[in-house]
């Protein structure tokens, strides 16, 4: 494809036609859209990050990542959608057009596959959702370097969270931090590693019932919510329940489409109904974030 446009939003695409899409989002949209690098994978390929600003200076922020784990296909591809979405609304939605005039939206669309050799082991890779400092190396991940949970050395010590960990610290001002996976059909917030509730958890609660209602309204599609221990499983090291510990009440993570008969592969006819029952959802999260 040639711009945006004529991008196939309902077909998967390779890392460099990712790449691509982003750049060219950027260039058609100067005013809107800035791409950050916020560091290197451990390959050497640049982890980028979609800023949306209509100005300011760091104005509070929503973060919403995608593909953190790169064989959930539908979450890079729903990414994308998202990015087109938030260009194509922003001055004619209202609600989206309040948000991004007093907010900036963040958008990490992870392209880069982790393969990193593991000392003294066969294996490669580490979990990047079980290497996040909040109850790093308890129950709920695996010090393996075979399992698929295999949680790392030490917290923090992938490129690819490191690289956001320094990002929200310096940041300051994000206010909703909203990272998806696939799949289950699940809308989940604080804690992973703890059975303990999270303060907000009445908040967090009610707004993802909202949430999850408003996706429902388009096709029907069920989600189930509460804490991630509740909901899914004991996970320790998760992306949240760090973010959650940093300050950011807002902190949720979805599993998309669909309930496991097509699981991590599913059919690309799917991407754009499960983008845009999904940015329903998100659209509630967003709306509460910025009336609070
Ligand atoms: N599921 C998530 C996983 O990493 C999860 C579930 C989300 C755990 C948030 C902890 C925190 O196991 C998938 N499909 O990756
Ligand atoms: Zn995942």
């Amino acid at each position: 494809p040639r711009n945006t446009d004529s991008f196939d939003y309902s077909k998967y695409h390779t890392l460099s036609e990712i790449y691509s899409f982003q750049d060219m989002l950027v260039a058609e949209n100067p005013n809107l859209v800035s791409k950050i690098v916020i560091g290197q994978s451990y390959e050497g390929r640049p982890l980028n990050v979609l800023k949306f600003s209509t100005g300011g200076t760091n104005r509070p922020a929503i973060w919403i990542d995608t593909g953190i784990h790169s064989r959930e296909w539908v979450t890079q591809a729903s990414g994308t959608w998202f990015a087109k979405k938030i260009v194509t609304d922003y001055g004619t939605d209202p609600a989206l057009t309040a948000i991004l005039n007093n907010m900036d939206i963040l958008l990490e669309i992870s392209t880069v596959l982790k393969w990193k050799p593991n000392p003294g082991s066969s294996c490669v890779g580490v979990d990047p959702n079980r290497n996040w400092d909040a109850g790093f190396g308890g129950p709920g991940a695996s010090s393996s370097p075979c399992s698929e949970t295999y949680r790392g050395p030490s917290a923090h010590s992938e490129s690819e969270v490191k690289s956001i960990v320094d990002f929200v610290k310096s940041h300051g001002n994000i206010k909703a931090f909203i990272s998806i996976h696939s799949y289950s059909q699940m809308l989940m917030y604080p804690y992973g590693y703890t059975s303990t509730p999270a303060k907000d958890q009445a908040e967090l609660h009610s707004l993802a019932k909202k949430a999850i209602t408003d996706l429902a309204s388009l096709y029907g599609t069920k989600y189930t919510y509460g804490s991630i221990i509740s909901t899914i499983y004991q996970a320790s090291g998760g992306t949240i329940d760090w973010t959650y510990n940093q300050g950011i009440k807002y902190s949720y993570t979805f599993e998309l489409r669909d309930t496991g008969f097509y699981g991590f592969v599913l059919p690309a006819n799917q991407i754009i109904p499960t983008a845009k029952e999904t940015w329903l959802a998100l659209m509630a999260i967003m709306d509460h974030t910025y009336n609070n």
